[in-house]
């Protein structure tokens, strides 16, 4: 038994081109999905307009200007003693459109600075091809990813990441968050995870699954690819982890949880295994659904598995039975319910640190992979004092009480657990609402949610605390 973290424990932190680069229209770079989203609340998403409206703010098109930052961020996240550095390549960097044959070299100048600054200060990097960030062109031209020609445009953009930084790169991730779109009744999770905008008797359900299908097929496709250019590599998943637990011990609460994780969950099966559990089979059967699947798409999923299962965890979820005769019509916008147990963030996010140790161990039976914690953390608001310091004990209370979680799985339980980087180590645009105010960060950017503000960074209290959280490998908490 282990005592504590393993030596070669990979701690960290997590960011996303979009929500923190800015530069928008520099070095050639296309128009992403990113850049057509407005500024919500912590009760509302932002909005999705349609290309560039005069007079509306965009706050990733500056974000916190990253782009030219890189140097002095990355100095303080090597003050922290970072292991590895999680960020995205921004595919309109590399294809403007998405559907050009030839990359923008200045794009890909770009990611050869940032990953050689970051190795150069002793900092692995972790990049995720796709993080909602995919090209608007891809969007009006071919509506998205419900389109199969987007599995090629894909690959293509991973083959060249591959090939361009196979010895600068070793961990990959290829779709950000995939089943945030199992929430398919709302309009937020399918546009920024696969550029779908619906219409009007659109069936919504069909339509998720087939572009969920054509990102698990260009998945597969590219993690094959990648293991012929480096079979060194190591390939993940990403999946957006929030457990939904039963509000009761009332057996159609139960069954209800265990058919909604089913629903919610079904990616990492495909990601995984390499194939569709029966259960999402039959769905489709019953309910009418057709998904253009391929005898070459069987062969693809079976060749391209993944060797871990990146996740994001941040809160649980719980629900009640809906009074619907089927357990398959779980509705992620309706369905859940209050848990009277934990305590909520601001944004109503619900704070849950054992549902990680849970989510561990729940991933490691089904799968029994490695796995790899890429985004936590604690959207909140800062207050910076007369003097400039940042008093964020909050966070740290929140992160704290995840990591000992995190400890109690992988020494009690025996989880196997590569590292841990926590979300937006330095303020970004929150991807939910665009507002830079509801923060993250050990770091803080002084810019505000009109886009008000200097872009200085200041160091918060929890910036010292991880710092120590990394030097004695999570042992001073
Ligand atoms: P924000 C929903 C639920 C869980 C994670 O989110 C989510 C979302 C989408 O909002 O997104 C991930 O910024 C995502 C990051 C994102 C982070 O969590 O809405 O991978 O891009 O910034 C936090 O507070």
């Amino acid at each position: 038994m282990s005592k504590g973290f393993p030596k070669d424990f990979l701690w960290g932190g997590a960011v996303a081109a979009h929500q923190l680069e800015g530069g928008w229209q520099e070095g050639s770079k296309g128009l992403s999905v990113a850049d057509v989203m407005t500024v919500g609340s912590s009760t509302s998403y932002r909005s999705i307009t349609e290309g560039i409206v005069d007079g509306e703010y965009y706050p990733n098109h500056e974000a916190i200007d990253f782009y030219h930052k890189y140097k002095e961020d990355i100095a303080l996240f090597k003050e922290m003693g970072f292991k590895c550095f999680r960020t995205s390549i921004a595919w309109t960097r590399i294809f403007p459109n998405g559907d050009e044959t030839e990359p923008n070299e200045e794009g890909l100048q770009f990611y050869d600075d940032l990953f050689d600054e970051c190795l150069k200060n002793g900092i692995e990097p972790v990049v995720t091809l796709s993080h909602f960030e995919l090209p608007y062109h891809l969007v009006t031209e071919y509506g998205g990813f419900r389109n199969r020609k987007l599995i090629d445009f894909f690959v293509r953009f991973a083959t060249v990441c591959f090939k361009r930084y196979k010895d600068k790169v070793k961990y990959w991730m290829t779709f950000n968050e995939i089943n945030n779109q199992a929430n398919y009744n709302e309009d937020f999770a399918p546009f920024t995870n696969s550029g779908i905008y619906y219409k009007e008797g659109d069936n919504r359900e069909e339509i998720m699954y087939q572009a969920a299908h054509n990102e698990l097929v260009a998945s597969a496709r590219a993690v094959k690819i990648a293991k012929e250019i480096n079979p060194d590599f190591e390939i993940g998943c990403m999946i957006a982890m929030c457990p939904i637990y039963p509000a009761t011990c009332n057996p159609k609460d139960i069954l209800m949880a265990q058919k909604a994780m089913e629903l919610r969950y079904y990616f990492t099966d495909v990601h995984v295994h390499g194939f569709y559990p029966q259960y999402i089979l039959n769905n489709w059967e019953r309910k009418g659904i057709s998904v253009e699947f391929t005898e070459q798409d069987k062969k693809d999923l079976l060749d391209g598995t993944v060797d871990y299962i990146g996740f994001s965890y941040y809160m649980s979820f719980a629900i009640k039975h809906n009074g619907s005769d089927s357990y398959y019509d779980y509705d992620e916008s309706k369905d859940l319910v209050k848990n009277p147990y934990v305590q909520a963030s601001d944004w109503g996010w619900q704070i849950d640190p054992e549902g990680l140790r849970y989510s561990l161990n729940w991933f490691q039976d089904m799968y029994n992979k490695p796995m790899f914690i890429v985004e936590n953390g604690f959207g909140a608001y800062d207050k910076v004092e007369e003097d400039g310091s940042i008093h964020d004990e909050y966070r740290i209370e929140y992160l704290k009480a995840h990591i000992e979680q995190m400890k109690l799985a992988v020494v009690e339980d025996g989880v196997d657990l590569m590292g841990y980087t926590p979300w937006g180590c330095i303020d970004l645009v929150s991807a939910g609402t665009g507002e830079m105010e509801k923060r993250y960060g050990f770091i803080y950017v002084d810019k505000d949610n009109k886009g008000e503000g200097s872009l200085d960074r200041a160091k918060k209290d929890s910036f010292y605390w991880y710092k120590d959280v990394i030097e004695s490998n999570g042992e001073n908490l």
